[in-house]
């Protein structure tokens, strides 16, 4: 067996879904997409700043002659997602963030296939999930596991968009893959169905525009909290529209699989939620990276938006909480929530306020 073949047939044995090949050239067109989203300040500040080295694998592994890249699926069966019964208020966390963080699951994976091509076929590896500087998407599309869709995704023919991507960078010399063509054709249902307008063309994001990027952004302008609707955390919708993940096979990794808590969390739970539980919930998926002040942020943000004025009483109890920035969330989700019949809540949180910011931003809404 050729060591291309031995590889794929490793991967198989590991429970890598989808396997591709591509050399270790600089990526010159998505050097040019790269620098046109940085002109248009449609990037998100999450990526590494330093192009050249997000375009040169030779940056990241001098001797490096091949990157392998990777994709699991995590288009989970709906029967596997267990739903509460009764909820005082349901809030969304994408997919993308059900079950175990898919950097721990696509690590796991990729560093035994690293040890197998070290061991067995002695080549040099390092492995990435997100982790380095390099453009994971642009390495899938090198490698033809899927095509770029008008909504920025990469999506595979049989898997769909729900992949996670990953890959290892080799000094083995292995043939490259083709890419493949985009199957989009006339469709442009994604485009028509985000909620923030974030895609501005085709296969162009404004990232700072994205729900995705809101729930995940430190600094969040109140003028951006109705856009969230009731996502707490990531957003599906460009996704969930595509033709192509209707048919796409499911995802049989069940450490992608919810916990009740997860995929439509009950959002008063998260704001009761202390540290120790968080620690044992959400810090284990993927959406735990930016804290449990964040989700519970979001989850206020939510609240706010649902237009169920019953559940002003817990965003009231927010207006009293140590944290100034939720202080200051739960006034601009109030306000959002009940318009003027906040007013006297507002009046009542003015008299015990200490903070300048809060005192001069319930002032401003109230007289
Ligand atoms: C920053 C980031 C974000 C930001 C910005 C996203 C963005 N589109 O730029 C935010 C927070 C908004 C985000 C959201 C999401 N993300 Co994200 N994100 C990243 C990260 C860390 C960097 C992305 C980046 O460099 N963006 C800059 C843009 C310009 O690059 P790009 O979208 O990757 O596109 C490149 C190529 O596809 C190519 N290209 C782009 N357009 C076109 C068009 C044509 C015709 C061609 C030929 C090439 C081409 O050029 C680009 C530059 O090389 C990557 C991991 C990584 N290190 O690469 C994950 C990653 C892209 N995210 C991922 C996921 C799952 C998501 C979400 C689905 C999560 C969610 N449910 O909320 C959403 C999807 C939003 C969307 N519609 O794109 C996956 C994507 C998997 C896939 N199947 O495509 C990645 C790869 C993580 C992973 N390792 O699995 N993300
Ligand atoms: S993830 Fe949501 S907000 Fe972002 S582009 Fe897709 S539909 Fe629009
Ligand atoms: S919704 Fe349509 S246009 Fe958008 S990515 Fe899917 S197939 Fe392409």
């Amino acid at each position: 067996m050729n060591i291309k073949d031995a590889i794929i047939t490793e991967s198989k044995r590991i429970g890598i879904d989808i396997i591709g090949f591509t050399d270790c050239k600089p990526f010159y067109e998505a050097e040019q997409v790269l620098i046109q989203r940085e002109k248009m300040n449609f990037l998100s500040g999450f990526e590494d700043k330093d192009i050249k080295k997000r375009i040169d694998p030779k940056k990241t592994m001098e001797d490096c002659k091949t990157i392998i890249s990777i994709g699991v699926s995590y288009n989970t069966p709906s029967d596997k997602v267990p739903i509460k019964k009764d909820y005082i208020h349901k809030g969304v966390v994408s997919r993308s963030s059900w079950g175990e963080d898919y950097h721990a699951v696509l690590s796991r994976k990729l560093k035994k296939l690293s040890l197998f091509i070290e061991q067995s076929l002695n080549g040099k590896t390092k492995f990435f999930v997100d982790t380095g500087s390099l453009i994971d998407r642009e390495i899938a599309r090198r490698a033809g596991i899927g095509y770029v869709g008008k909504n920025c995704s990469i999506i595979n023919k049989e898997y769909g968009s729900y992949i996670f991507l990953g890959e290892i960078l080799t000094d083995l010399h292995i043939s490259p893959d083709k890419t493949v063509d985009s199957l989009c054709g006339d469709c442009e249902l994604c485009i028509k169905s985000c909620p923030a307008n974030a895609l501005e063309k085709p296969y162009t994001l404004n990232a700072k525009k994205c729900i995705s990027y809101l729930t995940q952004c430190k600094d969040l302008p109140n003028e951006y909290y109705k856009k969230m609707g009731n996502s707490i955390y990531g957003c599906d919708a460009c996704q969930r529209v595509c033709p192509k993940n209707k048919t796409a096979l499911k995802s049989n990794h069940t450490e992608f699989y919810p916990m009740e808590w997860n995929a439509y969390p009950d959002l008063v739970d998260v704001l009761n939620m202390d540290n120790r539980r968080f620690k044992d919930t959400f810090n284990k998926t993927s959406g735990g990276w930016r804290g449990k002040k964040n989700l519970q942020r979001n989850s206020i943000i939510a609240m706010g938006n649902s237009k169920n004025k019953n559940i002003a009483k817990y965003i009231e109890a927010m207006l009293y909480d140590d944290r100034i920035d939720i202080r200051k969330t739960s006034i601009y989700a109030l306000y959002n929530l009940l318009g003027k019949e906040s007013i006297p809540m507002l009046k009542r949180r003015l008299e015990y306020e200490r903070d300048d910011g809060i005192i001069s931003i319930i002032n401003k809404l109230v007289y």
